[in-house]
C-alpha cells in the first residue's frame, strides 16, 4: 500500500517544546501566586504523565498539605492551564521554539506531494496552532486534515485513541500512513494504532525505551544539517525525504510478507 498520510506528534517532534512549556508554566504559578516552581528535573519526571492538566492534577495530589487544601487547589487547575496556554502560545509565537531540522522540508514536501497530513498529539490545540502559524505561515494550520489534539479523546497517549480519532478523519488504514514521535508514551501509541513509526528523540525523551521505532534517528535531518553517518548509513541518505522514507517503508513491509 503507497504512503498516502503523514502523521505527526508535536511537542517534541515538530519542535523542542517542552522547556517552553516547562517556563510557561512557572509563570503561570507566579501570574497566579502559587509560586510554585518546576525545576527541569521535576518537570522531566512530571513529563511521565501526559497532558498538563493532568499534570498540574498529580502535582497537587504529591504536595504534603492537607486533603482540604489540595481540593480548593484542583479546583483552579482549569484557570492554571489557561493562563499557562496564554503564556506558552505567547512564547512559541516569539520564536522561542524553532522547529526541528527537516520539519518545515517534510511537510512542505509532503503538501506539495498532495499526501494528506495530520497532527495526533497530547497538546492543547491552540500550542499547535500556535507553532504551525508562526513557522509555516497562517495558512499551515489549514494544511492539515486533521489536528487531533488534547482533550479531544478520553485517553491520552500511551493510549492509541488519538491516532485512531486521526486515522478515522483522514479515512485512511494505518499501512497507508507513516506517524512521527519524540517520546516512549507517543511511540507506545503509534505502534497501537499500527502505524510505521519514526522516532526523533530529544533530551527529554533520550531514556525512553524507543526499541520499537521503526525508524530511529536524531533528527529528519536537512540539506545544510545532514544526519551523522551512522543515522545517513542506516538511511541510505543525508536526510529523511518522501522518497527515502518511502523506500524503507515499502522494503520493511516487503519483508513482512515474506
Ligand atoms: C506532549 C504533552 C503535552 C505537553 C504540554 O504532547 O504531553 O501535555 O507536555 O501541553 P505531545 P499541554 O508530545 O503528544 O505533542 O499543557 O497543552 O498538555
Ligand atoms: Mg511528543
Amino acid at each position: 500500500m503507497s504512503l498516502e498520510a503523514l502523521i505527526f506528534d508535536v511537542d517534541g517532534t515538530l519542535a523542542d517544546t517542552e522547556e517552553i512549556h516547562r517556563q510557561a508554566f512557572n509563570a503561570a504559578f507566579q501570574e497566579t501566586r502559587l509560586w510554585w516552581n518546576w525545576s527541569p528535573h521535576q518537570y522531566a519526571e512530571l513529563l511521565s504523565i501526559s497532558g498538563g492538566k493532568e499534570r498540574i492534577a498529580a502535582y497537587i495530589a504529591s504536595l504534603d498539605e492537607p486533603e482540604a487544601t489540595k481540593r480548593g487547589l484542583a479546583t483552579r487547575i482549569g484557570e492554571l492551564h489557561q493562563a499557562k496556554t496564554r503564556i506558552f502560545t505567547s512564547l512559541i509565537a516569539g520564536g522561542r521554539a524553532p522547529l526541528r531540522p527537516g520539519v518545515a522540508r517534510l511537510i512542505r514536501e509532503a503538501h506539495e506531494a498532495g499526501l494528506k497530513l495530520a497532527i495526533a498529539s497530547t497538546t492543547t490545540p491552540a500550542n499547535v496552532e500556535a507553532l504551525l502559524e508562526t513557522h509555516l505561515g497562517p495558512d499551515a494550520p489549514r494544511w492539515f486534515a486533521v489536528i487531533a489534539a488534547g482533550d479531544k479523546v478520553p485517553m491520552k497517549k500511551p493510549a492509541p485513541d488519538i491516532y485512531h480519532l486521526a486515522l478515522a478523519v483522514l479515512g485512511l488504514a494505518p499501512q497507508a500512513c507513516v506517524a512521527f514521535e519524540d517520546s516512549g508514551k507517543g511511540l507506545t501509541a503509534a505502534k497501537a494504532a499500527g502505524l510505521f513509526t519514526v522516532v526523533t528523540p530529544t533530551f527529554w525523551t533520550r531514556t525512553d525505551d524507543l526499541s520499537a521505532a521503526d525508524l530511529l534517528l536524531p533528527s529528519l535531518g536537512d540539506p545544510d544539517a545532514p544526519l551523522d553517518d551512522g543515522a545517513a548509513r542506516s538511511l541510505g541518505a543525508p536526510f529523511l525525504s518522501l522518497a527515502a522514507l518511502e523506500r524503507i517503508k515499502s522494503a520493511r513491509a516487503a519483508r513482512q510478507t515474506v
